[in-house]
């Protein structure tokens, strides 16, 4: 007996039927524009007419990297998404921080050319065409927008401000030593094989990702710049407060240091020493204006200074991690009781030391660098880190 095809299950049909085909793949963009994005919603749809417009003709796509902006930035850059597919959002849950930001959006396209700009309108969109050209005709590696070399300028900035971004453009050339005008600019463009040749060193902190890639990348970098003039923000606020100066100190440490002492650390221990002095000021008010037994003002010290260090890191250290609100108390606890396990390895190991006769001095130092450390361990992973966002 025959046996027709279409009684066969579908699985032993075979090759000789057609099967539904995949619809035609678009080809795959030359372009990314990666913009990170903190309650920028108002400035999103504005930015994307501007690309669209300045690119045309090219084959780009826009990745906005949002950190759950709670404005909706995200939702808008969907919304332009569901009309533009060239137009991508990446939309990052309890992180917060520009480079982290930019390098995974970075990570997210396949185009080979990257470029990363604001959200917000400063950067000139319009010289993006020229940037490109040198990375195509294979003139350069990396492109900086610069507001300091040729034509380029910072437009109407404060005095102080650009006092203060010039002499950080003039200390960070410690750690680099390629021609760039200006090091510290949050708009340029690169080929994706210098992204991937320094991706595992960067720092995901921090504002300064160029700043970073130069500092990593110690080979001669062939560099091009295009000047253009910052324009004043119209929309929305700065996200950049004070904080940013303690954020490009840790960045031009960490690179100073090679890369070798973590920051987090370094960032850990300067506030731990500050915490020191608050305690020694603490206990000598207690003991002298309120007459507390030394016991009781030695307890009420250490617990101030622990929610002090713990407030500090809390914003400096960890950020990128911030916790607020209820989450807050809950690290306070946590906090304190890895401290105060700390504090008992620092103690047994200074009096071990001491009992074996080695100087007063160095067996407190060995103590308080052990409970430094034990401190640092325990809090980065169960305070702040990534025991808390898996559990
Ligand atoms: N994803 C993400 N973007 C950020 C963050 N902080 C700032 N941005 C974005 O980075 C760009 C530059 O920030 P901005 O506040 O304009 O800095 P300013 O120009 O130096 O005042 C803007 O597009 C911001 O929306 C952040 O923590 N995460
Ligand atoms: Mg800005």
């Amino acid at each position: 007996m025959n046996t027709r095809v279409a009684d066969l299950p579908v699985s032993a049909r075979g090759r000789s039927l057609d099967l539904p085909r995949e619809p035609a793949a678009e080809a795959a963009p030359e372009l990314v524009v990666v913009i990170p994005t903190y309650c920028e919603r108002t400035n999103v749809e504005e930015l994307v007419r501007r690309l669209r417009k300045v690119l045309t003709g090219l084959r780009w796509e826009a990745i906005f990297v949002d950190d759950d902006s709670p404005d909706g930035t995200a939702q808008a850059v969907r919304g332009i998404g569901r009309r533009d597919a060239r137009v991508r959002c990446l939309h990052r849950l309890g992180r917060r921080g520009l480079a982290g930001a930019c390098i995974e959006g970075m990570l997210a396209s396949c185009a080979p050319h990257i470029a990363v700009m604001d959200a917000d309108l400063q950067h000139d969109e319009t010289i993006l065409p020229r940037m490109l050209a040198y990375l195509r005709e294979g003139s350069a590696e990396l492109v900086v927008a610069t507001r300091y070399g040729g034509t380029g300028s910072i437009g109407d900035w404060s005095g102080a401000r650009a006092s203060i971004s010039r002499s950080a453009t003039a200390v960070s050339r410690l750690v680099y030593r390629h021609a760039v005008s200006d090091p510290m600019s949050g708009f340029f463009m690169l080929k994706r094989a210098l992204l991937e040749e320094a991706m595992r060193k960067l720092s995901t902190r921090g504002f300064k990702l160029l700043l970073d890639i130069l500092a990593t990348v110690k080979r001669p970098v062939a560099i091009k710049e295009v000047s253009y003039t910052f324009r004043a923000r119209e929309r929305g606020e700065s996200k950049l407060d004070s904080v940013v100066v303690w954020d490009f100190a840790m960045l031009m440490l960490e690179k100073l240091t090679g890369g070798y002492v973590p920051m987090r650390f370094v960032a850990f221990s300067l506030v731990g020493g500050a915490g020191i002095a608050l305690h020694m000021g603490l206990l000598a008010l207690l003991l002298r204006l309120a007459a507390l037994g030394f016991p009781l003002a030695q307890a009420l010290s250490a617990g101030g200074t622990m929610v002090f260090n713990y407030s500090v890191n809390n914003v400096l250290t960890y950020r990128d991690q911030r916790r607020r609100g209820l989450a807050w108390l809950t690290g306070l606890a946590s906090f304190m009781g890895a401290c105060s396990l700390g504090a008992v390895a620092n103690v047994t190991l200074a009096t071990l030391a001491f009992e074996h006769h080695v100087p007063w001095q160095l067996a407190a130092l060995s103590g308080v660098f052990v409970g430094a450390v034990w401190n640092y361990a325990m809090t980065s992973r169960f305070t702040w880190g990534k025991a808390r966002a898996a559990g």
